[in-house]
C-alpha cells in the first residue's frame, strides 16, 4: 500500500509558489484535497468524466484500484472504511456507474460503514432541462439512500465539499456519503493560489462523544441488580476499536456475552464467557441486557417475545441517541462513543459490585456443553456427497491456527452455517452480508480487506452469492491479491434440486447450473483453480492456496439437497397457503 504524505496548507502554498503554474483546475483540487486529508486509496471504475481524475490521483501517489463493476468498488471502499475508521473512497462515472455504486453507499449507511462515493455527473443545465445529455441523471436525488449528499458547483468549493463529506461519513454513526462533481467543475480552471487557499483539512473528524456521568451510573446500578445479565457485542463495538477495554469490562464483571456475527473475534470465540453456543437460552432468560454497538433490529428479533423475556431490561451503549427505544424501551441509555462509554463504565465500576448469579452461569455452561456436543457430532459426519457442515469443518480446521486471515462470508446456508462453525480469534476479521443480508458483497469486501491490510482473505461464498460479484476475480488477479474464494457449489439458491412444477423445460427459479466449474473461471486470468468433492480435498486445496498466497478459486461441490430454503430465515419467507407452485 502506498502511503500518502499529508501536506500542510503552508507547504502546499510554498509548493505552489515554487513550481505549479498560476492556474489549477478541479481535477487537481480534488486530488490535493484528498492528499491533504490523508486519503491514500480510491476504489472505482474509470470513464467520462473522471478518467483523468483517477489518472492524476495515481500519478500523485494515491492508489487507484480499478474494478469491473462499481458496486464491488463501493463495497471495497465501505469495508476499508469499517476496517480503518477512515472513509473509503469510491469513484464512479455519471448516471449508470453512479447508480451501480449507490447500492454500496446505501448498504454502507445501513451497516454504519464510513465511505464516500464521489461521482462525476453530466452538464447541470442540460440535465435540469432534461435535454438528453450523455449519461443524464439528477444524481443528487440519491440523498434518501445516503447518510448525506452534497454537490459541488464551482471549483473553489471542492475543498469544503470534500471536508463536509469526510465529516459526514465518520462522525456520529458512520455511513455512506455521496459527493457529486459535475464534469464542468472538474475541468474548470482557477487561479492556483485561490485554489490552494480554498482547501480544507478536517480537524478531528471523529470527535469523542463522552456519555453523561449519570447515564453511566444508571447503567451500572441496573446491572448490579441483575441476576441473569448478558452483554451483546455488535459490529459497532468492533468498529470502535476499543478492544482491550471491552474485554476488560467483560472479564471484570464475569458477564456472559454474545457476539453478533461481525463482532465475532472481538474476544476470541473460544473465550469461556462466550454464550454463543447457548444463544437462544440467554436471549430468552437474560434479565438485564447490555447492548454495545448492536441494534435491536430483526437480527435480534426486535428485542421482543418469543425470543426475549418480556420483563428483560435493557442498557444500550450507542453513539446514536435515536437508536434508544427503537424497538423496546431502554431503561438505561448510554449515549456516546463506545471507547469513551466503556472506559467510563470501567472507571466507575466498583470492584465486586456486579456478579452474575452462579445458577445462571451454570445453566449457560450446561446448555453450551450440550449444544457443543450436538454440533461436534454433526460436524463429525462425512456424508457423500459432502454437505455444508463437513466442508465448513475442513475450513475451520485449516483456519484454526491462522488468526490473521480475514473471513468473508455470504450466501444463505453458506452464511448461516458458516457463522456458526467458523471461529474467529481476532477483532474485525469476519466480514459478511451484515444488516441487510445482502448478496454480492463478497469480492468487494475481499479486495478492500486485502488492499487495506495486505493480509490473506478467505471468502466463503454461496454459488448464487458469488455470481453477483464474480467478475472481480479478474481484479483480484490483476492486483495479485492473496484472496482464496471457496464457492459452495450446491447448484442453486438455497438448494440445487428444486423442480419446475409446470413440467416445462425451464429450471426452477432457485436452480443454478448444475456441475458448474467455478474453478475454471479464475484460470482465464492466471489464477489457480481447484475442484474438490470431499473434506480431505478441500483441506488440501485451502492449505496449498493459503501457502501460495495466489488468487485462487476452490469449487467446492456440496450436496444439492443439503440446504434449507432461506437458510435460517425461514420465518421471514412468506409462502402461499393456496398454491405456491411448490408441491
Ligand atoms: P450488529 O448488526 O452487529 O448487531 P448494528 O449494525 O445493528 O450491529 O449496530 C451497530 C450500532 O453501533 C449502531 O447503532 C451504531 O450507531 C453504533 N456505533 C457504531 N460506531 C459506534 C461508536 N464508535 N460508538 C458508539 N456506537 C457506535
Ligand atoms: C442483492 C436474496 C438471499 S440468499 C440468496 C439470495 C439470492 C442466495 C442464496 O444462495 P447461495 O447460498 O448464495 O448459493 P446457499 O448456500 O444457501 O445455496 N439479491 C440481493 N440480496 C439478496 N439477499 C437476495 C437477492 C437472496
Ligand atoms: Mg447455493
Amino acid at each position: 500500500m502506498l502511503a500518502t504524505e499529508t501536506r500542510s496548507l503552508d507547504e502546499l502554498e510554498t509548493l505552489n509558489e515554487q513550481k505549479t503554474p498560476a492556474i489549477t483546475d478541479g481535477f487537481h483540487l480534488v486530488v490535493e484535497a484528498m492528499k491533504l486529508n490523508g486519503i491514500d486509496t480510491i476504489y472505482g471504475v474509470a470513464g467520462i468524466p473522471i478518467t483523468d481524475l483517477a489518472r492524476l490521483a495515481q500519478a500523485e501517489g494515491i492508489r487507484f484500484i480499478g474494478f469491473r463493476h462499481e458496486q464491488s468498488a463501493g463495497n471495497a471502499a465501505a469495508i476499508a472504511g469499517y476496517l480503518t475508521q477512515k472513509p473509503g473512497i469510491c469513484l464512479t462515472v455519471s448516471a449508470p456507474g453512479f447508480l451501480n455504486g449507490l447500492v454500496a453507499v446505501a448498504n454502507a449507511t445501513t451497516n454504519g460503514f464510513p465511505m464516500i462515493q464521489i461521482s462525476g455527473s453530466s452538464d447541470r443545465e442540460i440535465v435540469d432541462l432534461q435535454q438528453g445529455d450523455y449519461e443524464e441523471l439528477d444524481q443528487l436525488n440519491a440523498a434518501p439512500y445516503t447518510k448525506a449528499a452534497f454537490r459541488v458547483n464551482k471549483p473553489e468549493d471542492i475543498g469544503i465539499g470534500l471536508a463536509r463529506a469526510i465529516r459526514a461519513a465518520v462522525s456520529g454513526r458512520p455511513g455512506g456519503v455521496y459527493l457529486d462533481l459535475p464534469a464542468e467543475v472538474l475541468s474548470a480552471a482557477l487561479d492556483a493560489d485561490a485554489g490552494v487557499k480554498s482547501l480544507a483539512r478536517v480537524v478531528d473528524p471523529t470527535p469523542r462523544q463522552i456519555p453523561a456521568p449519570e447515564s453511566i451510573k444508571r447503567a451500572l446500578d441496573l446491572l448490579a441488580s441483575a441476576q441473569r445479565p448478558l452483554i451483546i457485542l455488535g459490529k459497532g463495538a468492533a468498529y470502535a476499536q476499543a478492544d482491550a477495554d471491552i474485554r476488560e469490562l467483560i472479564e471484570e464483571t464475569g458477564i456472559p456475552y454474545l457476539p453478533m456475527s461481525m463482532a465475532k473475534g472481538l474476544l476470541p470465540d473460544n473465550h469461556p464467557q462466550s454464550a454463543a453456543a447457548a444463544r437462544s437460552l440467554v436471549l430468552a432468560q437474560a434479565d438485564v441486557v447490555v447492548l454495545i454497538g448492536a441494534r435491536l433490529n430483526w437480527l435480534l428479533g426486535h428485542g421482543k417475545a418469543p425470543q426475549w423475556s418480556p420483563t428483560a431490561k435493557f442498557i444500550q451503549v450507542d453513539i446514536s441517541p435515536t437508536e434508544m427505544d427503537s424497538n423496546r424501551p431502554v431503561a438505561a441509555p448510554v449515549v456516546g462513543d463506545i471507547g469513551s462509554a466503556v472506559s467510563a463504565l470501567l472507571t466507575t465500576l466498583k470492584p465486586g459490585s456486579i456478579r452474575p448469579n452462579a445458577a445462571w452461569l451454570k445453566t449457560i455452561a450446561e446448555r453450551k456443553q450440550h449444544n457443543a456436543e450436538s454440533m461436534a457430532a454433526r460436524l463429525a459426519k462425512n456424508p457423500n456427497p459432502m454437505d455444508f457442515h463437513s466442508a465448513l469443518r475442513a475450513i475451520r480446521d485449516v483456519l484454526a491456527g491462522k488468526s490473521d486471515v480475514y473471513v468473508v462470508n455470504e450466501g444463505a446456508n453458506t452464511l448461516d452455517l458458516g457463522r456458526n462453525v467458523i471461529d474467529m480469534y481476532e477483532p474485525r476479521k469476519r466480514l459478511d452480508s451484515g444488516t441487510w443480508g445482502v448478496m454480492g458483497i463478497g469480492m468487494g469486501y475481499a479486495v478492500g480487506a486485502a488492499v487495506t491490510s495486505g493480509k490473506p482473505v478467505v471468502a466463503i461464498e454461496g454459488d448464487s452469492a458469488f455470481g453477483f460479484c464474480g467478475m472481480e476475480i479478474e481484479t483480484i488477479c490483476r492486483y495479485e491479491l492473496p484472496v482464496v474464494t471457496v464457492v459452495f457449489n450446491n447448484g442453486g439458491i438455497y438448494r440445487g434440486d428444486d423442480v419446475n412444477h409446470s413440467g416445462g423445460v425451464d429450471p426452477s427459479p432457485t436452480v443454478l447450473m448444475q456441475n458448474a466449474r467455478y474453478d475454471k473461471l479464475i484460470e482465464a486470468f492466471g489464477g489457480t483453480g481447484y475442484h474438490v468433492t470431499d473434506p480431505q480435498g478441500l483441506t488440501k486445496a485451502l492449505t496449498d492456496a493459503l501457502a501460495s498466497g495466489k488468487p485462487t478459486i476452490i469449487n467446492c461441490v456440496i450436496d444439492p439437497t443439503a440446504g434449507t430454503e432461506s437458510g435460517h430465515l425461514q420465518s421471514l419467507n412468506p409462502t402461499s397457503q393456496i398454491d405456491s407452485g411448490r408441491k
